[in-house]
C-alpha cells in the first residue's frame, strides 16, 4: 500500500519583504521533499514563489551542501578542511572558547550574524541566550536598514505604512529607490490593480531598472540626493498652498518652522543637486498633492548614502503635509516592522545578561573590530548619533579573539573587504562559521558547522512587507549531519558548562512560550494552536489599517515636522539638505551658492554638469535579480541566469573612456580595484555606475567583489553602511595579466 504525499506548510526565511508562505510536498516513502509551491491561500503570496525560492529544494539537496562539521587544515582563507564528528567539534570549540574567556574576558568573543534566516528562533533566538549568558560583545546589526529606520522613526514614531493590499486603492504610486520586481515582487500585483484604475506608476531611481521599465515613468536622480528632491516638493506644496491644513493642525508639530525652512529649497536649486528638471519637480509635487491618495514605496536603496537618514526623514514628512495618511492606501511605506509589537525578552532571555553591559560593536566596521590596533577597535564601537561618542582607544576593550558567524557571509557582504579579510586572516583569531555552504567566510573558519535549512527546522517569521505572522514547520529530516542553529548553540552552551534551563528547552516549547508571552493587542487571539492550524495569521488590526490617520506614536502624538528628539540627539530638527560623501567639497559649495540665488531665470538655471565630476563616477551596487544577497550566488543555475559580474555604464561615460560593451574594466579607488565587465547602456544616469550584486568573491573573475571598494564610513543616522556612496574611477583593463 502506498500512502499519499503529505503537504507541509512553511514560510520563506529570506531577507525579503514578502515573507511568502509555502507548501512542501513530501514523499512519505522516502521522507524526501518532492515539490515546493507558494501557498495558494496566503493573501500576499497568492500561490507564487519567486524564481529563486521556487528552487529551494534544489538548494537544500544540492551536492555542495555541507554534510558534517569541518576542521581547518590549511592556512586561513585557503578553504582546506577535514570532516570531524560533532562530538570532537563541540569539545574543541568549547575548550577554546573557555580559554579565551579566561584570558581576555567574554567581550573577546564577538557574534556576527544577519538575516540569512529572519526566523525569530534560528535567527537570534538561542544564539542570543548563549551570548547573553556569556556576556559576549554585543553586535549592532546595522548593515541594511538602520539609517532609514531612524530617519523615518523621528518623523512618525514607528516604522509602518499602508498594507500592500491597500496599494490597490492609491491614485498615484511613487516607487522611490526600490526595484520592486526584483526585491519585493509580491507588491507588484497590487500596484497593477491601482494602475488598472488609472493610477500612474512613477519610479525615482538612478537606473532604469526592470521596475522602471514596467512603470509609466522613470525619473532619473543622482544617487544620495533624494533628500533634496523631497525638500523641493515640500517647497512647492507649501508655496502653492497644497497643504491639508486641517490634518496638519490636528496631527502635526512644527508646520510654521517647516514652512520657513523649505522656502530656501526651490525646485531650481534641487535640479542642480538631483538632476531632475525643476519643471518636473513642480509637476510631481502638484500631482502628488492632488492624488487622493498617493502612496510612496520607499526602500533601502536611497539610504545607503552618507545622508541616507536625513533623506528618509524628508520623504517621511511628505504625506502628513498633504494629509494622505487619512486615506486607504495613502502614505509612505518603508517597512511594516513597526506594526508588530513582539516582546522578544522571553525568547532571547535578556535576563541572562544580569547587570552586565558588554560593549556594542558595529557590524559594518568588522574590519576595524577585528584589528589589534585599539584605535581602530575604538572606531568600531557603535555610536549611531552625533551625541554618542566613540571611546578612547584605552577604553575600546579587549581584542576580538573569537568570531562566531551564523546567518551571514561577511567576507562578501561587509564593506571594506581588505580590512575584513586582514582581520579574518589573523592566525590568532578563532573563527566558527555555521553554514549551509562553503562560503567566502567559511574559508576563513577554524571550524565550519553544518546548519539546517528552512525545510528542516521550526521557526516563526515576522515579515517586514505585510501583516501576516507565520509559522514554519520542518518538512524533512536534517540533511546529512546538519543541525538547527538553535541546537548548535544549545550544545555549545552545555559544552562551556552552562546548565541554565534556558538551554534545556526544545524548539517547539521555545516558540510556543514566545507566542504565549505576547500581550500587545495586535497579538490578541493569535495563539500557538492557531499558528499550527492555519500557518499564517494576520495581526489583530483594523481593516483597512490606517496607521497614522488619527495621530502618531510620538511624544506629543503628532507627526514631527519639527523633531525635538532630533535636536536632542544632535541633528537638525527640521528637514535639511545634507550631501552624500561622493560630492566633492567644491561641488557642495557650488550647491550652496545656488541656494543663495533663489530667483533664477531659465537660462541661469544650473545644469547637472555642476555636480558631475567627469574624472570619477559614483558606484551603486543594488541587489541582483537572481540572488538574495549572496544566497543562491554559488549555484550554477542562478549564476547562469545572472550572467557575469557586470557594471552598467552610461554610453557617454563609456565613450569618454574608450570603453565598449563587453570590455573588461577596472574599477578603482584608494581601497582597491575590482574587475567587471562593462555593460554600456543609457539605462543608468551619466555619472553613475551600477553593479548588481552580491557576488561571491571567490567565484568572481579576480577573486573580489565590489565590497573591496566600499568604505567603513557610517551614515548620518543609525551607523549604517554607505554601500551606494562610493567614488571610483573606471578604465578599460589594459593587459590580460591585469584581468587575472
Ligand atoms: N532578488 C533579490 N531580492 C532581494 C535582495 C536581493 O539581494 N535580491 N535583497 C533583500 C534585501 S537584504 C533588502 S535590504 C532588500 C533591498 O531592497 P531595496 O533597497 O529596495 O533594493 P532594490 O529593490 O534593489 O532597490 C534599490 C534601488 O535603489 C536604487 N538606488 C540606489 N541609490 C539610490 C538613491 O540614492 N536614490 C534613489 N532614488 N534610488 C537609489 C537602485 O538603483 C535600486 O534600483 O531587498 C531584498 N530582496
Ligand atoms: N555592495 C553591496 N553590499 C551589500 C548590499 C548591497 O546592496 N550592495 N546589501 C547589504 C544588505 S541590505 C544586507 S541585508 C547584507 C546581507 O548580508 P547577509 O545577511 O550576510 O546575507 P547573505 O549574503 O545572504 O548571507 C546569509 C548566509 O546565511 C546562511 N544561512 C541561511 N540560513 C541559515 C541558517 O538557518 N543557519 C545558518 N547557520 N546559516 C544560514 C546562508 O547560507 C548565507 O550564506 O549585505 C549587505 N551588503
Ligand atoms: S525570497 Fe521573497 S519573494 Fe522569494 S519566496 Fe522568499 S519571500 Fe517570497
Ligand atoms: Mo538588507
Amino acid at each position: 500500500m502506498t500512502s499519499s504525499p503529505t503537504l507541509i506548510t512553511g514560510v520563506c526565511p529570506h531577507d525579503c519583504p514578502d515573507t511568502c508562505a509555502w507548501q512542501v510536498t513530501v514523499d512519505p516513502a522516502t521522507g524526501r521533499a518532492i515539490r515546493i509551491q507558494g501557498h495558494p491561500d496566503h493573501p500576499i503570496t497568492r500561490g507564487r514563489l519567486c524564481g529563486k525560492v521556487d528552487r529551494y529544494l534544489e538548494r537544500t539537496y544540492h551536492p555542495d551542501r555541507l554534510p558534517t562539521p569541518l576542521k581547518r587544515v590549511g592556512p586561513k582563507g585557503a578553504g582546506r578542511f577535514q570532516p570531524i564528528s560533532w562530538e570532537q567539534a563541540l569539545r574543541e570549540i568549547s575548550e577554546r572558547l573557555g580559554e579565551i574567556v579566561a584570558r581576555y574576558g567574554p567581550e573577546a568573543i564577538m557574534p556576527f550574524s544577519y538575516a540569512g534566516t529572519m526566523g525569530v528562533l534560528q535567527g537570534e533566538g538561542m544564539a542570543a541566550r548563549f551570548f547573553n549568558r556569556l556576556g559576549a560583545t554585543r553586535l549592532a546589526r546595522t548593515i541594511c536598514s538602520e539609517a532609514g529606520f531612524e530617519g523615518f522613526q523621528y518623523v512618525t514614531g514607528r516604522v509602518m505604512g499602508p498594507a500592500p493590499e491597500d496599494f490597490a486603492h492609491a491614485q498615484l504610486i511613487l516607487i522611490w529607490g526600490n526595484n520592486t520586481l526584483t526585491s519585493n515582487m509580491h507588491l507588484w500585483p497590487f500596484i497593477l490593480q491601482a494602475r488598472k484604475r488609472g493610477a500612474p506608476v512613477i519610479v525615482i531611481d538612478p537606473a532604469r531598472t526592470r521596475t522602471a521599465r514596467a512603470a509609466d515613468e522613470w525619473i532619473p536622480i543622482q544617487p544620495g540626493t533624494d533628500g533634496a528632491l523631497a525638500l523641493a516638493m515640500m517647497h512647492v506644496i507649501v508655496a502653492e498652498d497644497l497643504v491639508d491644513r486641517d490634518y496638519v493642525r490636528r496631527y502635526a508639530t512644527g508646520f510654521e518652522q517647516l514652512q520657513a525652512r523649505v522656502q530656501a529649497f526651490p525646485p531650481a536649486w534641487a535640479e542642480a543637486v538631483t538632476g531632475v528638471p525643476a519643471e518636473r519637480i513642480v509637476r510631481l509635487a502638484r500631482e502628488y498633492a492632488a492624488a487622493r491618495p498617493a502612496v510612496i514605496r520607499v526602500n533601502y536603496g536611497l539610504q545607503r548614502h552618507a545622508a541616507g537618514g536625513m533623506a528618509m526623514r524628508n520623504i517621511a514628512t511628505l504625506p502628513a503635509l498633504v494629509g494622505h495618511w487619512r486615506y486607504r492606501g495613502g502614505g509612505v511605506m518603508l517597512s511594516a516592522s513597526g506594526a508588530f509589537h513582539l516582546d522578544k525578552s522571553v525568547l532571547k532571555r535578556t535576563d541572562l545578561l544580569g547587570e552586565r553591559q558588554p560593549r556594542i560593536l558595529n557590524m559594518i566596521r568588522l574590519g576595524d573590530a577585528l584589528s589589534l590596533d585599539p584605535e581602530r577597535r575604538a572606531r568600531a564601537h557603535y555610536a549611531p548619533r552625533p551625541v554618542d561618542r566613540k571611546p578612547a582607544p584605552e577604553d575600546a576593550g579587549p581584542p576580538v579573539m573569537a568570531l562566531m558567524v551564523y546567518n551571514s557571509n561577511p567576507a562578501a557582504v561587509a564593506p571594506d573587504q581588505n580590512a575584513v579579510r586582514a582581520g579574518l586572516a589573523r592566525e590568532d583569531l578563532f573563527t566558527i562559521v555555521l553554514e549551509h555552504f562553503q562560503t567566502d567566510t567559511a574559508d576563513y573558519a577554524d571550524y565550519v558547522l553544518p546548519a539546517t535549512t528552512q525545510l528542516e527546522h521550526w521557526d516563526i517569521l515576522k515579515p517586514y512587507g505585510h501583516l501576516y505572522l507565520a509559522l514554519n514547520r520542518p518538512a524533512i529530516a536534517p540533511v546529512g549531519e546538519s543541525l538547527p542553529n538553535s541546537e548548535i548553540f544549545r550544545r555549545l552552551a552545555r559544552g562551556v558548562g552552562f546548565d541554565d534551563d534556558a538551554f534545556g528547552q526544545d524548539d517547539v516549547s521555545i516558540l510556543r512560550e514566545f507566542i504565549e508571552a505576547q500581550t500587545h493587542p495586535t497579538m490578541a487571539g493569535i495563539t500557538w494552536e492557531r499558528l499550527l492550524a492555519e500557518g499564517f495569521v494576520r495581526l489583530t488590526l483594523p481593516e483597512p489599517f490606517l496607521p497614522f490617520a488619527e495621530g502618531f506614536p510620538t511624544d506629543d502624538g503628532k507627526c514631527q515636522l519639527y523633531s525635538q528628539r532630533m535636536a536632542d540627539d544632535g541633528y537638525d530638527p527640521l528637514p535639511a539638505w545634507t550631501p552624500p560623501n561622493w560630492m566633492s567639497e567644491d561641488q557642495r559649495l557650488k550647491i550652496n551658492d545656488q541656494r543663495e540665488v533663489q530667483t533664477l531665470s531659465p537660462d541661469q538655471r544650473p545644469s547637472t554638469s555642476l555636480i558631475i565630476n567627469h574624472q570619477s563616477l559614483t558606484l551603486i551596487s543594488p541587489p541582483a535579480h537572481n540572488f538574495l544577497n549572496t544566497t543562491f550566488a554559488n549555484l550554477a543555475r542562478f549564476r547562469r541566469r545572472e550572467g557575469e559580474p557586470v557594471v552598467w555604464i552610461h554610453s557617454e561615460d563609456a565613450r569618454a573612456r574608450d570603453i565598449s560593451e563587453g570590455d573588461a574594466v577596472t574599477l578603482e579607488n584608494d581601497r582597491g580595484q575590482v574587475q567587471l565587465t562593462a555593460w554600456v547602456t543609457d539605462d543608468v544616469m551619466s555619472g553613475v555606475l551600477l553593479a548588481p550584486t552580491i557576488w561571491w568573491a571567490k567565484l568572481s573573475p579576480d577573486g573580489r567583489n565590489v565590497n573591496w571598494l566600499v568604505s567603513q564610513d557610517e551614515t548620518d543616522m543609525g551607523g549604517s553602511p554607505t554601500f551606494y556612496d562610493v567614488r571610483v574611477t573606471v578604465r578599460k583593463t589594459s593587459s590580460p595579466s591585469e584581468h587575472s
